[in-house]
C-alpha cells in the first residue's frame, strides 16, 4: 500500500512538469553499467565510527570547495584577502568554514579569559566587561550579508578574474547571535552630546571606524556566535560588531573598545581607503550603504555548462544593504531582453537571497547576466553607469551589473558587453 501510494504521488510531480516541457536529467538505463552492477567499497567494508569525527568535515569528494586568494592581490597573507567559493553554495547560508577572510594584521587568536570589551568617552560612566558579562545582556538571532566595499574592485575597469568567486567572493552570509549595542550603551548612558562611535578592533592593525550613533542605536550587533557556534577566529573570535547593509570594513573583528564620541575621527580606513575616489581627484565622503547587487554563480568559468542543450539552470544570489530584494531579473543576450528569475528561500532584510532561472539553452552562445530591484525600488546599474558617474579611478562599491560569456561548448568566460 505505501509503495503505492508514494509511486502514484511521484508520477504526478513528473506529470506535472511534463505538462510545462519535460526536465529531462537521466539517463536510459543501461544493463551494464558497473556502477550499477559491481558492488562497491562502500556497500562491503564497515566505515568511520562515531568515535572518529568529533567535529565534522566535508566528504573528501568536495576538496574543491575552499577560499582562495589572488596570488597577486596577495603581497603578504597576513594583511590581504581569500574570496567565498561562492559558485559552490546552495541557498542562502555560507557555511562557516567558508567565509571570505580579510584582515589587515592576520588573525588575531584571542584567549577568552582574558579578553575585554570597554565603552568609554562620552557615556556617565565607563565600563568594562568580560564574555560571561556580554552573555548576560539579551540576545538576538539576525541572518546578514558582510560584504567587503572592495569586492568586485579588481573588476572596475574592465572583466579581470575568471571566475564569480574572484569577482564576488568577498560576502558572507550568516546567521548571528549577539547583543544590540544600543543595550550595552544604556547601560553606560549616553551624554547629550554623544552622536558617534568609534569601533576598535584588538587585533595588530587595531581597525579603527565610525559609525554615527542613529545606525548604532538601530541595528548594530556585538556578536559571539555565527551559525549556531562561537565566531570562528578568522571572523573575529570572540566577539566582532555586526552593522547590517554596511560596507565590511566597518564590521570590526576581535572587537575590543567603543569610544563614544560627537563627530568622526576620520581615520585611514575611512579616508583613503575604503571611499571612492572621483575623477576630479576628491574622494565620495562614507559610503556605508552598499548598493543592491546580484551575480549568477552557476554557470560560471569555475562552473562551466557541462551537459549538453536542454533544460538548465541558472543560479545566483542578490542582495541589497537597504533591504530585501523585491525582483531579480536575467538576462541571456547581454542585456537586451530581461525576464524574471525565482526567487526561492527566505526573503530577508539585508540578506543574501538565492534566485534561480530555468530555461532551455538550444547550445548556442549566450551572454548571461542578472540584475537586482531592491525593496527601496533600486536597480542594479551597468558598470558602464556607474563608471560615467564615478570616473575610472573608483575601486569600491563597484556593484555593476556581471555578464559571462557561455561558449557553444559550455565554457563560461568573464566579459563585458557595452
Ligand atoms: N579588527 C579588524 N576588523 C576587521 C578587519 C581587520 O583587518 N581587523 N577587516 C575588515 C574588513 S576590510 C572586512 S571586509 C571585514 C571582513 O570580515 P571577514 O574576515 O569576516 O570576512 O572585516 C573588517 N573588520
Ligand atoms: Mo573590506
Amino acid at each position: 500500500m505505501k509503495s503505492n501510494k508514494n509511486h502514484s504521488r511521484r508520477n504526478f510531480i513528473i506529470g506535472g512538469l511534463a505538462a510545462g516541457g519535460s526536465v529531462v536529467a537521466g539517463q536510459a538505463l543501461s544493463a551494464g553499467d558497473a556502477a550499477i552492477i559491481d558492488k562497491q567499497p562502500w556497500s562491503n567494508e564497515l566505515g568511520d565510527g562515531v568515535d572518529v569525527r568529533p567535529y565534522g568535515f566535508p566528504s573528501k569528494f568536495v576538496s574543491n570547495v575552499k577560499r582562495r586568494n589572488v596570488e597577486w592581490l596577495t603581497a603578504s597573507t597576513e594583511s590581504s584577502v581569500n574570496f567565498t567559493p561562492i559558485h559552490e553554495l546552495e541557498g542562502i547560508i555560507t557555511p562557516n568554514g567558508l567565509c571570505f577572510e580579510r584582515h589587515h594584521a592576520g588573525i588575531a587568536e584571542i584567549d577568552p579569559t582574558q579578553y575585554r570589551f570597554m565603552i568609554n568617552g562620552l557615556v556617565e560612566k565607563e565600563l568594562v566587561f568580560t564574555l560571561d558579562d556580554l552573555k548576560r545582556f539579551p540576545r538576538e538571532n539576525k541572518i546578514y550579508f558582510l560584504e567587503c566595499a572592495a569586492n568586485g574592485g579588481m573588476e572596475w575597469k574592465g572583466a579581470q578574474l575568471n571566475g564569480c568567486q574572484f569577482t564576488h567572493g568577498m560576502i558572507h552570509n550568516v546567521m548571528y547571535t549577539g547583543i544590540p549595542l544600543k543595550l550595552i550603551l544604556q547601560e553606560a548612558g549616553l551624554k547629550g552630546n554623544a552622536k558617534w562611535i568609534l569601533a576598535e578592533g584588538a587585533d595588530a592593525s587595531a581597525m579603527t571606524r565610525s559609525i554615527p550613533i542613529e545606525k548604532v542605536l538601530q541595528d548594530c550587533l556585538v556578536a559571539f556566535a555565527m551559525n549556531g557556534e562561537a565566531l570562528r577566529p578568522e571572523q573575529g573570535y570572540p566577539v566582532r560588531l555586526v552593522v547590517p547593509g554596511w560596507e565590511g570594513n566597518m564590521w570590526v573583528k576581535w572587537l575590543r573598545r567603543i569610544e563614544v564620541g560627537d563627530q568622526p575621527w576620520q581615520h585611514r580606513e575611512e579616508t583613503s581607503k575604503y571611499t571612492d575616489l572621483m575623477q576630479n581627484g576628491k574622494a565620495r565622503n562614507f559610503s556605508w550603504e552598499m548598493d543592491a547587487k546580484s551575480v549568477i554563480t552557476n554557470p560560471s568559468p569555475q562552473a562551466p555548462l557541462n551537459h549538453a542543450r536542454g533544460h538548465t539552470v541558472i543560479s545566483g544570489i542578490a542582495w541589497s544593504g537597504r533591504g530585501k530584494v523585491r525582483e531579480v531579473h536575467v538576462s541571456l543576450d547581454g542585456g537586451k531582453n530581461w525576464r524574471k528569475a525565482r526567487i526561492d528561500g527566505p526573503s530577508l532584510d539585508r540578506s543574501v537571497h538565492r534566485f534561480y532561472y530555468d530555461f532551455d539553452w538550444t547550445g548556442e552562445e549566450l551572454l548571461i547576466q542578472s540584475r537586482a530591484i531592491d525593496s527601496i525600488g533600486y536597480v542594479q546599474p551597468t558598470k558602464d553607469a556607474l563608471r560615467k558617474v564615478r570616473g575610472s579611478n573608483s575601486i569600491y562599491h563597484n556593484n555593476g551589473i556581471q555578464t559571462w560569456h557561455i561558449r557553444k561548448n559550455g565554457e563560461v568566460e568573464n566579459v563585458e558587453v557595452s
